[in-house]
């Protein structure tokens, strides 16, 4: 079993909690460790799109060597079973619904809450995932932002202030669960996991790939985390990485 959280570094300000928990897993860190942070000043999204993140959210980061049910393809539902602890999390803590957008949001009310950045890393002959998770818990992101229209926080969909210490045992709680029925091999249990709170399956969605923009009908998640699709001509194409709009 995996423990999360044993050991936790706890920081005021870092560039991005990611490339702090890169550098401690290159000096040979415990798996399972947590990097958290108030302020970021250069949160990654993907894509190595900017993340913002000022005080009052939450911005963290766990450094993983995963094993068992999740190597080689599996690796992509890492991100996938994140969401569900985040969401999971929020749901504890806000009494509001949370849902995950497909491949690596979390939603209230349709807006964007919550994203997930999960990247590979490898030391020695060990691959590592690195896997941030950034929050909008009690700063604002509904004025001031060139996203602001399609995101929310906590607190603007509450209209209280949370308590990140809470919401940070419930997610490493709901993380530790989700990330150890995927070790023992019940992915498959996982994934229906985060199918029951998708907002994305059933829904028209355009995709933006590197190699294109594609439409469908979000019908399935396969045993790898990928989008399956239904094209206008019946068709369907899977789709493992891509940015995801829902059209309806
Ligand atoms: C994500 O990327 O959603 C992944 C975000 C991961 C952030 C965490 S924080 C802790 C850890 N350390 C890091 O450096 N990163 C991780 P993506 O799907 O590419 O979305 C990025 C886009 O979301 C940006 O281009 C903006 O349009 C928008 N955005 C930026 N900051 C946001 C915020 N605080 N809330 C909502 N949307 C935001």
């Amino acid at each position: 079993m995996t423990e999360i959280g044993r050991m936790t570094i706890r920081l005021g300000e870092v560039d991005s909690t990611n490339e702090y928990a890169k550098e401690l897993i290159g000096q040979g860190c415990l798996e399972g460790t947590i990097v958290l942070s108030e302020i970021q000043t250069g949160g990654k999204g993907r894509l190595d799109r900017k993340w913002e993140s000022p005080e009052g959210g939450l911005w963290m980061s766990i450094c993983l060597k995963p094993k068992g049910g999740l190597v080689g393809d599996k690796l992509g539902i890492i991100p996938l079973l994140t969401g569900c602890a985040a969401a999971r999390a929020v749901e504890g803590l806000s009494e509001k619904n949370a849902r995950v957008k497909w491949p690596n949001d979390v939603m209230i009310n349709g807006k964007k809450m919550a994203g997930i950045l999960s990247e590979s890393i490898l030391r020695g002959e060990d691959r590592w995932v690195i896997v941030g998770i950034g929050i909008n818990v009690n700063n604002r992101v509904q004025e001031g932002y060139d996203f602001s229209e399609i995101s929310t926080s906590i607190t603007e969909e509450t209209g209280r202030n949370f308590d990140l210490e809470k919401l940070l045992v419930q997610l490493i709680c709901e993380f530790e669960r989700l990330y150890n029925m995927a070790e023992d091999g019940r992915d498959s249990e996982v994934l229906d996991e985060w199918r029951g709170m998708a907002d994305t399956l059933g829904k028209k969605v355009s995709i933006n790939r590197i190699s294109g923009e594609i439409t469908g009908i979000a019908r399935d998640i396969d045993e790898v985390g990928a989008l399956i699709l239904e094209l206008h001509n019946g068709y369907t194409e899977t789709i493992l990485a891509g940015d995801c709009q829902h059209l309806e």
